[in-house]
């Protein structure tokens, strides 16, 4: 084609086509946000014909652990690797997933990684990739969906990380001398049906069962957020008077939670206070373990880019990779936390 005196051939349409898909999916801005600190720095412009095209779909940022996923995820994914990244942030809602895989479709990347939001509702937009020969790469969380229908999932062992709470738990109530008291416990979930909150609940679950002098009180969704923590954990403490352990699925609820208890005059230290079960291992929830507020934290590493970068050359070079990748995982104490909290990016 020869527009105004100039050849323009495929490539440089469809580049330009790239061009305006970046600038529509990052909210109309030809920049990218900075996950943590709001800063705005310039987007990679214009793919180099070589660089592998990933759509990347994240589910929000509502947690310092979804703010290191995220910048893990753009550290890794860089044009010095060879990547050319279009970023999207649903801010927690699926369609808006959906919508941007299908955008990512249409523009025909090369892969559509995303962390999906829900377990359920994935079946019609995975076919659609599929159909459209895309490999999908779930990272982080997992899907109901059939897994013909993915190529891979990096992620962390949800379920395990439950039972791991539950199973400390148990060791405590016994060396405090308390394994046949009654214990009253109540939950803040993280995002109700998704894959963290249906793992962490059903492998903590396995444990409770155990016992039946455990006793689930309540579980209520405080969203993985500060906010929504604080105002579950204020209305919890208005319902019950004799709360032994509250489990947060998140350090991000832990904190809203332990500022409800100090703003209705709980004391956060000492043995009568309530034992407290938390998820993440973030350097602020290890330095309330440190402090002995926060009794367990167990980790959930957020660092999935590396190995999300290097899933895809392996699919490059031909290779076949595995069905799933889990990220290693720990659980801190007072006793092993001060060795860990300096190395935290989250
Ligand atoms: O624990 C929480 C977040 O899916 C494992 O999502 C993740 C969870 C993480 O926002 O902080």
């Amino acid at each position: 084609m020869i527009y105004n005196g100039y050849k323009i051939t495929h490539k440089v349409v469809f580049s330009l086509l790239l061009l305006l898909f970046a600038v529509s999916v990052s909210s109309c801005s030809p920049f990218n946000v900075d996950e943590t600190s709001q800063n705005v720095r310039p987007a990679e412009t214009e793919p180099a014909e070589n660089l592998i095209r990933v759509g990347f779909s994240q589910l929000g940022s509502e947690s310092k652990w979804r703010r290191a996923n995220s910048i893990s995820i753009r550290d890794a994914l860089t044009v010095d690797d060879g990547f050319f990244l279009q970023f999207n942030n649903a801010r927690q809602k699926q369609e808006n997933q959906i919508k941007a895989i299908r955008g990512f479709i249409s523009q025909q990347v090369d892969y559509i990684a995303f962390c999906p939001v829900t377990e359920d509702g994935w079946d019609t937009v995975l076919k659609e990739a599929k159909d459209a020969n895309i490999p999908v790469i779930l990272v982080d969380r997992q899907v109901s969906a059939d897994s013909s229908l993915y190529t891979t999932w990096i992620g962390e062992n949800m379920r395990k990380e439950g039972e791991n709470a539950g199973l400390w738990l148990e060791k405590i109530l016994e060396e405090r001398g308390k394994n046949h008291d009654k214990i009253n416990i109540i939950e803040l979930i993280g995002t109700r049906g998704s894959s963290s909150q249906l793992g962490r609940s059903m492998g903590f679950d396995t444990v409770c069962e155990k016992h039946k002098n455990w006793v689930m009180l309540d579980r209520e969704d405080g969203e993985f957020t500060t906010a929504k923590g604080q105002e579950v954990m204020s209305g919890f403490l208005q319902k019950y008077d004799d709360i032994d352990v509250v489990v947060c699925q998140n350090d991000d609820m832990a904190i809203g939670a332990l500022q409800a208890m100090k703003d209705a005059g709980m004391d956060l230290y000492g043995d009568e206070k309530p034992i407290i079960v938390s998820f993440d291992a973030s350097r602020q929830g290890l330095e309330m373990v440190m402090q002995g507020i926060i009794d367990v934290d167990v980790e959930c590493k957020p660092s999935s880019g590396e190995k999300l970068a290097e899933v895809i050359h392996e699919l490059e070079r031909g290779n076949q990779v595995a069905k799933e990748y889990y990220m290693d995982e720990e659980v801190f104490t007072i006793d092993n936390a001060l060795k860990y909290v300096d190395e935290r990016s989250y």
